[in-house]
């Protein structure tokens, strides 16, 4: 099954930023598709919950240098 996220994301400052994040996360097993919005400063993932978790995306991206927060 698919799950879709919304987060903000801190700490991108250009457009290299933003594709960076999303190529990262594409490639990662579980998530269907990641699209990084630099002018929203969000991200929006589709992923399988059985195979990827928040903390696994959160993490991701924190590993980059940047952070993320689930949005409420
Ligand atoms: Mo642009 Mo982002 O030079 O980490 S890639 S600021």
């Amino acid at each position: 099954q698919v799950e879709k996220a919304e987060y903000d994301v801190f700490g991108m400052t250009c457009a290299a930023c933003s594709t960076r994040i999303e190529k990262v996360l594409n490639k990662q097993e579980g998530v269907k598709l990641a699209t990084v919005n630099l002018a929203n400063e969000t991200a929006s993932i589709e992923y399988n919950p059985g195979l990827i978790g928040e903390s696994d995306i959160i993490g991701r991206i924190q590993k980059l240098g940047y952070d993320a927060k689930a949005k409420a």
